[in-house]
C-alpha cells in the first residue's frame, strides 16, 4: 500500500452463526482472527464487530446481542432467505450502518444474503470474503449482484472456490494467512494420523476413519461435534475402527497436538473453499493427504508436501498413508511460510483494499 495511504479504519463484521471462540463458526473465525492481528500488524485500526459472548484477545470487539443465524451448508439450493426474530445478523448490519463515518472500509465475513442486500444502502465501500463455495441460488444471485455493481469487492479463498461461482472472473483470491509464531515445528511425529474440522457430513470424516481400520494406525479427531447425528452413525458404523475423538481445542493446544501426528488427512465432500487445517499442519510439519477437490488441491505439492488422492476413494487414502516416508517435514514448514505467514495475506490484503478504495 502506497506510503500516502494513512492507516486504514477498519469495521470487520463476523459470521453470525455462532459466538466467536465457540467453534461453530469454523474457519472464519480463525480467518476472522488471523486477517485483524495480519492487519494491526501493519498499523491499521481494527474493531471487530460479532455476537455476543465473542472472544478474540488482542482486537477491540463490540458485540452484538440477537438470534444466530441457521448454518447456510444445512439448507437446499433453493433455501429461501431467512432471518430469526431478533436476528444478531440484523442488529450486527444496524451498527455498522450507524457507526460507518468513523471507518474507511467495511468488511463483511458472513456468508448470508442481508450484508450483500445492503451494500448499495452504505455510504462506505464494504469488502466481501467469502468463506464457502455456490450453496443456494439466492446466496448467489445477491453475491453476483454486488460482484457487478461494486467490482473488485468479492475476494475468496481459492480459485476451485471462485469456479463454483458463475462470476469466478469477478472473484479475488486472497487465499488466507496464519500466525506461523503459534505453531512450533515438530520433527519426529508420534504413531498417529490426524482429522481437524467441523465434525458434519461435508466433511467426510467416515472416509479418514474407515482408512485408519484398513491400516490400523490409531486417527486423532479434533473438532466441533457439530452434528451429533453424524458423529453417532460414523461410530455405530465403525464400532473397532482406532479413533479418539479429542474435542475442539483452542489454536496453542491443537497445534502441539497436531504437530505429533504422521498426517493430516483431508476428505471433504464438498467443495472445501480453502483448508485452513492444511496450513496448520505444514506449519508443524505435518504433511496433508486430500482428496483432489477443492481449495486443498491448490495447496498440498503432491508428492512433496503432501498427496492428493482421487475424492472419496478410501483405497486412495490408503495407498497415500502407505508413502509418507517419501515426503520431508521440513519442506511442509517451509511452504506454509513461504505462502501463508500474516505478512504475505497482509500484502493480498492491502492490495485488495487499495483496489476497492482508489475505485470510490
Ligand atoms: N452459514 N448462514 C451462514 N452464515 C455463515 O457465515 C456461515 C455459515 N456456515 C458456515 C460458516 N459460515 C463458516 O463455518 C465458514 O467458515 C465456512
Amino acid at each position: 500500500m502506497p506510503q500516502s495511504r494513512h492507516p486504514l479504519k477498519l469495521l470487520l463484521l463476523s459470521t453470525s452463526v455462532g459466538a466467536l471462540g465457540s467453534g461453530l463458526g469454523g474457519g472464519v473465525e480463525l480467518t476472522l482472527k488471523n486477517i485483524a492481528h495480519a492487519l494491526q500488524q501493519r498499523g491499521h485500526q481494527i474493531t471487530i464487530v460479532a455476537p455476543s459472548n465473542s472472544v478474540l484477545e488482542g482486537v477491540f470487539l463490540v458485540t452484538i446481542a440477537g438470534e444466530l443465524q441457521t448454518t447456510a451448508q444445512t439448507q437446499g439450493r433453493d433455501a429461501p432467505i431467512t432471518l430469526p426474530n431478533d436476528s444478531v445478523l440484523a442488529n450486527m448490519w444496524a451498527y455498522a450502518r450507524q457507526h460507518q463515518p468513523d471507518y474507511d472500509l467495511l468488511i463483511n465475513f458472513a456468508y448470508d444474503w442481508l450484508p450483500f442486500y445492503v451494500t448499495p444502502f452504505f455510504d462506505r465501500p464494504i469488502a466481501h470474503l467469502v468463506s464457502m463455495g455456490s450453496l443456494t441460488d439466492a446466496m448467489d444471485q445477491v453475491i453476483e449482484q454486488v460482484a457487478l455493481e461494486f467490482p473488485g469487492t468479492i475476494a475468496v479463498h481459492s480459485h476451485a472456490q471462485a469456479k463454483t461461482f458463475e462470476f469466478a472472473d469477478q472473484c479475488r483470491n486472497v487465499q488466507n494467512g496464519f500466525d506461523l509464531s503459534l505453531y512450533k515445528f515438530c520433527a519426529r511425529p508420534k504413531h498417529q494420523l490426524a482429522w481437524v474440522g467441523r465434525i458434519a457430513p461435508e466433511k467426510g470424516l467416515e472416509d479418514a476413519v474407515a482408512a485408519a481400520q484398513i491400516v490400523g494406525t490409531p486417527l486423532k479427531i479434533w473438532g466441533v461435534i457439530q452434528d451429533t447425528a453424524y458423529w453417532n452413525q460414523i461410530c455405530a458404523d465403525y464400532p473397532d475402527a482406532p479413533i479418539d475423538y479429542c474435542g475442539f481445542l483452542p489454536t496453542s493446544e491443537l497445534q502441539h497436538r497436531l504437530g505429533q501426528s504422521q498426517a493430516l488427512l483431508m476428505t471433504p465432500r464438498w467443495i472445501e473453499a480453502f483448508g485452513n487445517v492444511a496450513i496448520e499442519a505444514l506449519a508443524c510439519g505435518v504433511p496433508v493427504i486430500a482428496y483432489r477437490r477443492g481449495g486443498p488441491t491448490e495447496i498440498v505439492r503432491d508428492g512433496e508436501t503432501g498427496w492428493l488422492v482421487e475424492p472419496d476413494r478410501v483405497d486412495e487414502l490408503v495407498s497415500a498413508i502407505s508413502k509418507l516416508d517419501r515426503l520431508d517435514r521440513p519442506a511442509c514448514r517451509r511452504q506454509a511460510e513461504a505462502e501463508y505467514s500474516l505478512d504475505a495475506m497482509g500484502d493480498r490484503l492491502e492490495a485488495w483494499f487499495e483496489a476497492i478504495l482508489k475505485r470510490v
